[in-house]
């Protein structure tokens, strides 16, 4: 039985991934931080048919031990701290996550088990102030928050360990992707959540930031079955996943209100811009500063035309049916399925 190491199983790839490799007959292993609140809800279907190990990312003596031990076949990086805004606020520990820690797993792997195959969860931010539209794999990275830096030294990070030592390691560049599983302070599901629980009468209004950046968002679900393809391929390569569709925060507002019969109707400008429900009158988006960036990703698009031809992976799932995954979803569990950030 083949065995997989998933750094960053917690989380919403990282949860699909175990699901996915575990119903194909992979040993799966995956390492969990130690928090006084419970991390594993996204795990809760597979809880007993898998393997969990006490660790960090930035802790190279847990990695190391972890890797020497199990000896993995493949090693999934979907470990991160992953949100944009809070990069901003914790740089240094960023960093340490983002950057270090995939040369971590990449020096235990080449010291403990050169033969396995690495995959980096790399990302569309490292495009930031896009220099070319749509982007490919071939775009010059222009990345604007900490996040973004850290990212970029994951990436060459990667790159370099596969050309320098011949270690199969690459990269999937994956654009914006959400699931019922997104955590809650994303953009896409605290706003499937905000108008659920708004129409239930648990939340007044919705507070957000910037409404007018473009994101190319796919499904998550179907971004892990790409990450697998890349690592199981013949020859290490980077690879960008995205749907080649791109719509602002404000299309995506109205589109997921049409599914709790809201009619989104936006009056007034920059902070003091509201959206009104025209069904009932009510005041239901409001704009916080606090939710702003200091520097903001204006608009990604991605071209995924290399994993189509090379891989044979294309999404199905475009912004209209992503929508009304994640509404009816939200619809039947109330606006309640919080399953941590
Ligand atoms: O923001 C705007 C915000 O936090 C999307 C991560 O998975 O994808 C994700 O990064 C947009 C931004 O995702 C709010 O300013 C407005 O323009 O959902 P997000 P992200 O920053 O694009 C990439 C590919 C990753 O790699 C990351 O790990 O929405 N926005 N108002 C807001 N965003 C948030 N979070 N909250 C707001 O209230």
């Amino acid at each position: 039985m083949k065995k997989v190491l998933i750094l960053g199983i917690t989380g919403q790839i990282g949860s699909y991934l175990a699901e996915i490799l575990l119903e194909r007959g992979y040993e799966i292993h995956g390492v969990i931080r130690r928090s006084s609140s419970f991390n594993t809800g996204r795990l809760n279907d597979i809880y007993d048919r898998i393997k969990l190990y006490y660790g960090d990312i930035t802790d190279a003596l847990s990695i190391d031990q972890i890797i020497n031990d199990i000896k993995p076949d493949y090693i999934y990086n979907m470990a991160a701290m992953s949100h944009v805004a809070v990069s901003y606020t914790t740089p240094l520990y960023t960093t340490m996550t983002d950057a270090v820690g995939p040369l971590i797993v990449l020096e235990a792997m080449k010291k403990h088990c050169p033969n396995s195959r690495y995959i980096q969860a790399s990302t569309s931010e490292l495009y930031g102030h896009v220099l070319e539209t749509p982007q490919t794999e071939k775009t010059h990275f222009n990345p604007v928050s900490p996040y973004a830096a850290s990212k970029q030294y994951g990436f060459f990070i990667t790159k370099i360990y596969r050309e320098a030592y011949g270690l199969f390691a690459c990269n999937s560049i994956c654009f914006n992707n959400e699931s019922p599983r997104r955590g809650s302070t994303f953009v896409t599901k605290k706003i499937t959540e905000g108008l659920v629980k708004i129409k239930n009468n648990a939340q007044k209004v919705l507070k957000l930031g910037n409404l007018n950046s473009l994101r190319d968002w796919g499904y998550s679900y179907e971004y892990s079955l790409g990450i697998i393809k890349i690592i199981e391929q013949d020859k290490p390569d980077d690879f960008i996943l995205a749907t080649g569709e791109n719509h602002s925060i404000r299309e995506f507002i109205e589109e997921a209100a049409s599914y709790v019969n809201m009619n989104i109707e936006w009056v007034g400008e920059g902070l003091n811009e509201k959206g009104i429900d025209k069904n009932t009158g009510n005041i239901i988006i409001e704009i916080d500063e606090k939710y702003f960036r200091p520097t903001e990703v204006e608009t990604l698009l991605g071209n995924a035309e290399k994993a189509k031809n090379i891989l044979g992976w294309e999404p199905k799932v475009k912004f209209k049916e992503l929508v009304e995954i994640m509404m009816t979803h939200e619809i039947k569990n109330e606006g309640k399925s919080l399953i941590g950030t």
